[in-house]
């Protein structure tokens, strides 16, 4: 926390954020009708002030960024989500499979975080992905690992016949410090029976992060927005994210992905960078027992995230090195950035650089 700055006098073109404005100087906690005031006003400029201010509050002009890599093991996948071209089945082009060796050639004992997140695979044993984490942890133990969203843990149960707690248990004491968001895709029944009815429900998802909550593993949270979802369920999926963290505190952080349309094409064009600013504002005004709300540079690119900091973003993710998902489906923005062109993009913005851990420890302030 930083000292708080004084409130600043918005110029309110869209006189509904009027209220919502009372609301937030008062610390009040925002609606769902309130949440979609702010998705859906084109009072960008206002809805940014509001969320600047309460990013402020909590973290001044510090911006968080990590020296991480990105593992993903294996696109082989079970299952056939209609949004996703990472995913293979085996024979297919492309498809492949990292033995434990190569993994660990990607690292470096420099790095404070790795993030591992693959296909479901039809046939590795639980030993497979146990082994992944086990060998990281012994190989470079100053690194820490956040590894398989709660969509490989509710796969890994039903294939090992294992409850999330068990699967949990095994993965924390083979090295396993935190979860990523994914998965969670957008919490609605009507897109998940169109877009990937083969996945956890959205209760699953809640469900395995509230265990792995209540176990001492802390996570992250996602929303993959811009395709077939409305401005209604965006807003109840935080809303229920929300929820999720009050009765059981331990998500870090929450990233809205931008849907990259790549060969799947579920709607014609990416979403605007106006989109993807009030999905980063109206996030850190609703979420506000969230610690963090990151700006993706890897799907919404380095230029909007750039302009994020100001929209209620305090955090870049990481240096990444070999981003696969987004990359399958054409992102523009580069596989991987050297952790100078980071500090450029934060101090660009005029805002001081934090490096951290997965876990949000700082490693550095890059204050001179
Ligand atoms: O769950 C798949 C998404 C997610 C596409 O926790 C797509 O720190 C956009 O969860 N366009 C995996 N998104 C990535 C992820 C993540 C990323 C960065 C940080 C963290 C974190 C987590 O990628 C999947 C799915 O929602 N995805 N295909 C696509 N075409």
């Amino acid at each position: 926390m930083t000292t708080p700055s004084a409130p600043p006098a918005i110029r309110f073109r869209d006189q509904g954020l009027a209220p919502v404005w009372e609301r937030v100087q008062a610390g009040q906690r925002l609606s769902a009708q309130d949440g979609l005031a702010c998705l859906q006003t084109h009072d960008l400029l206002a809805l940014g002030q509001m969320a600047d201010y309460v990013k402020r509050k909590l973290w001044g002009d510090r911006v968080f960024f990590v020296f991480n890599r990105q593992i993903n093991p294996t696109n082989l996948c079970v299952l056939s989500c209609t949004f996703c071209d990472f995913a293979r089945k085996k024979g297919d082009a492309g498809a492949y499979e990292m033995t434990i060796d190569e993994i660990l050639s990607r690292l470096d004992p420099e790095m404070h975080e790795v993030h591992i997140t693959g296909g479901h695979h039809p046939d590795w044993p639980l030993e497979r992905y146990e082994g992944i984490i086990r060998s990281i942890h012994e190989a470079f133990p100053g690194i820490r690992i956040k590894a398989w969203t709660a969509s490989e843990i509710d796969y890994f149960c039903k294939r090992f016949k294992m409850t999330p707690e068990e699967v949990l248990a095994r993965m924390k004491a083979a090295g396993l410090d935190s979860m990523p968001g994914g998965g969670a895709e957008v919490f609605s029944e009507r897109v998940r029976s169109a877009l990937f009815p083969g996945k956890n429900t959205a209760g699953r998802w809640l469900d395995i992060h509230r265990i792995a909550h209540r176990m001492g593993i802390a996570s992250n949270a996602t929303l993959l927005y811009g395709h077939i979802e409305t401005c209604e369920e965006r807003i109840a999926h935080m809303v229920l994210l929300r929820e999720l963290q009050d009765e059981a505190p331990g998500f870090l952080a929450f990233i809205p992905l931008e849907y990259q349309v790549g060969d799947t094409h579920l709607v014609s064009r990416q979403a605007s960078v106006m989109d993807d600013l009030k999905t980063i504002a109206t996030s850190r005004l609703m979420l506000d027992n969230f610690p963090h709300i990151k700006a993706y540079w890897v799907m919404m690119g380095e230029e909007t995230a750039s302009i994020a900091l100001s929209f209620g973003a305090s955090d870049l993710d990481g240096t990444i090195g070999e981003e696969r998902i987004a990359h399958a489906a054409r992102a523009a923005s580069p596989v991987g950035l050297a952790r100078e062109r980071m500090l450029r993009l934060i101090r660009d913005a005029g805002k001081v650089p934090v490096e951290r851990d997965a876990l949000y420890h700082e490693v550095h302030v890059y204050d001179d």
